[in-house]
């Protein structure tokens, strides 16, 4: 009896010591340090009772599991393949933890010389940036996050999320990267200094984002071995082909086919690319790289029959065997992830 009781102690022990796997970070300034921007009853319930709620649903979900070794970052990369429980909340602790990095009283109003170049390169300006993500922030309905991602060519991109998503998760329809900056556009963030003005919100938060901060994550994405596992993980060539065949698709069937015409070469280019690139693993069956020598097949013919000035029906024939191969790795990706449509 005394040893299952010291059995029962010691699983409890591990139980509570896998428990706390996760922790919530604490804040470099006080809670009151933000204001007037953010006021200290905001921040404390953000922190302690939001936050918190996600770290200890997160820990509860994945005590006992295989997955409760796994880093954070690992988890969100697969998050199409977790539970929505886990997706949710390891999604809502990566977010928050970001976002208290990221802010600071007295915040450094300017990024480094580095940081800066690439934004005046992408957006012409900080304050054109700073325009484009309180636009971005504007148009999600709902709850969600507003992101300044590095993606895996090194690039800055403004996204969007809803609820507790963000831009490491393997989702086919929004671009991947590391998030240097990430706001909260939840109501709980705002709602008690701002009520609904979610755009009040959003220009009163530039006082307090601190680009030294945002810099130094950008310098840390550069190197991140995250980005190398994106890369792989971002099928460009097939994005860029499946958008060039969507456009000429729809135009097809409004009976236009002159987008069909000025586009074959450019198709045929997209295909052959897809069919050097290397295939991310997750997609890279027999099936799929059959699939991409027909593709490449197909428009060749298609350009043959633009080339040859062909008639539109024989145009809208060859295009229609396209859409074999074509669905063939729409099933396989749909298959890997359920959220691809
Ligand atoms: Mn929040």
């Amino acid at each position: 009896m005394k040893k299952i009781y010291a059995l029962l102690i010691l699983c409890l022990f591990f139980l509570t010591v896998s428990a706390q796997k996760y922790t919530l970070p604490k804040l470099n300034f006080a809670y009151e340090a933000l204001a007037p921007y953010i006021d200290s009853t905001t921040m404390y319930i953000h922190l302690n009772m939001h936050h918190k709620a996600y770290v200890d649903n997160l820990n509860k979900a994945l005590a006992g599991t295989p997955d409760s070794n796994m880093r954070l970052e690992q988890i969100l990369v697969t998050a199409s393949k977790q539970t929505e429980v886990v997706r949710n909340n390891a999604g809502g602790h990566y977010n928050h933890s970001l976002f208290w990095e990221i802010l600071a009283p007295n915040a450094a109003k300017a990024p480094s010389p580095e940081l800066s170049l690439e934004i005046n390169n992408t957006f012409k300006s900080l304050d054109s940036l700073k325009t484009l993500i309180n636009q971005t922030a504007a148009s999600r309905f709902g709850s969600g996050w507003v992101w300044l991602i590095v993606t895996p060519d090194k690039k800055l991109k403004v996204t969007s999320s809803a609820n507790q998503d963000n831009p490491l998760m393997d989702k086919m329809n929004s671009i991947r990267g590391l998030p240097i900056l990430g706001i909260d556009l939840w109501e709980h963030a705002y709602y008690l200094n701002y009520q609904n003005r979610r755009g009040d919100y959003m220009k009163a938060i530039w006082n307090v984002i601190d680009w030294n901060a945002v810099s130094k994550k950008y310098n840390e994405a550069l190197t991140s071995p995250i980005m190398k596992y994106l890369k792989g993980e971002n099928w460009t060539a097939f994005r860029n082909f499946h958008d060039a065949m969507t456009d000429i698709s729809m135009n097809a069937q409004k009976g236009d086919m002159q987008p069909i015409r000025d586009k074959t070469a450019e198709i045929l280019k997209l295909a052959r690319a897809m069919d050097t690139d290397p295939i991310p693993t997750a997609y890279a069956t027999e099936e799929v790289k059959k699939a991409i020598k027909d593709i490449v097949a197909d428009c060749t013919q298609l350009n043959d029959v633009v080339v040859k000035k062909g008639t539109d029906a024989a145009l809208k024939e060859k295009l229609s065997t396209i859409r074999e191969p074509f669905k063939v790795i729409m099933d396989m990706m749909r298959k890997t992830n359920p959220e691809t449509k």
